[in-house]
């Protein structure tokens, strides 16, 4: 080779060097399951009332790019999961039911076996409680972080390829979102940027749970809860109901939260009483 065509080779070597685009390292973006969030920072300092619980992911969409990931972290207020169903498949329940396993020896309080003897347990099966289809989400398969309690330990997936990934929680129905990816050329909302969105979800959430904090039965009745798909509240309706009457005591009634395994509100059937998440009184 001549030196004046090495030179030219060693240029072109420099331009092409000089064009190529810096390789981007993969970034990781944080989204919340549920609310209030593990650090207040990640609502912006927003206060949530001690009964309130948010059954949304914020943000509900975050767009990056193929390549990088997203880590979920969790509310500790209830149990949530990150899922991302298999191509086609629609929510399951979170619970099925067990036929190799029927409930067996139940009794009530005078001895008298409960009618659900015999029929199939209700569990909730591995593949919905524990994590499932390692850190890379495909778009095809199943992909799940378990249950969230009782160690609310973070979950990351790495995302690929370009697409948008919808995902949802086993737990709350309704609570739902989504994952776009992103070819590494577009341009994506920044993560101070997402940040900022994130508070302005949590704060319209926080409104939503006002309005619905003002709830006022009418008569003698108690509400136990008031949710919207999003927001939830874990306390009565109202928290002291006076009676009408001294001589008799007024019929109320106790209507149960959202479904949940973490749900406040247990019923026994064949009984007359109602526990739920939080003290009341009739006076
Ligand atoms: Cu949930």
């Amino acid at each position: 080779m001549s030196v004046r065509r090495g030179l030219s080779v060693l240029v072109i070597a420099g331009v092409a060097t000089a064009l190529a685009a810096p390789a981007a390292s993969a970034k990781t973006k944080v989204v919340v399951a549920g609310g209030p969030p593990p650090k207040a920072s990640q609502a912006g300092g927003l206060k949530f009332p001690a009964e309130l619980d948010m059954n949304a992911f914020f943000r509900r969409t975050i767009t990056i790019h193929a390549g990088d990931s997203v880590k979920w972290v969790f509310s500790k207020r209830v149990v949530h999961t990150v899922t991302f169903l298999a191509k086609g498949d629609s929510r399951p329940p979170l619970e099925q039911p067990d036929p190799a396993n029927p409930y067996t020896g139940y009794n009530d309080s005078q001895g008298v076996p409960f009618w659900f003897n015999g029929q199939p347990s209700i569990q909730i099966p591995p593949e919905h409680a524990f994590p499932q289809g390692g850190d890379t989400a495909d778009g095809k398969t199943y992909r799940n972080s378990g249950l969230s309690a009782p160690a609310f330990k973070p979950y990351t997936l790495k995302f690929p390829k370009k697409g948008t990934y919808k995902y949802l929680c086993l737990v709350h129905p309704g609570m739902d979102a989504r994952v776009k990816v992103l070819p590494k050329s577009a341009t994506i909302p920044s993560a101070k940027a997402d940040r900022k969105a994130r508070n302005k979800e949590y704060a319209k959430a926080l409104k939503d749970a006002k309005r619905l904090g003002k709830l006022k039965p009418k008569g003698n009745s108690v509400v136990a809860g008031n949710d919207s798909t999003s927001v939830a509240w874990f306390r009565f309706f109202p928290a002291t109901r006076r009676r009408t009457s001294h001589r008799r005591a007024p019929r109320t009634s106790c209507s149960a939260p959202a479904p949940g395994p973490t749900s406040a509100a247990r019923a026994r059937r064949g009984s007359t009483t109602w526990t739920c998440g939080s003290a009341a009184s009739v006076r």
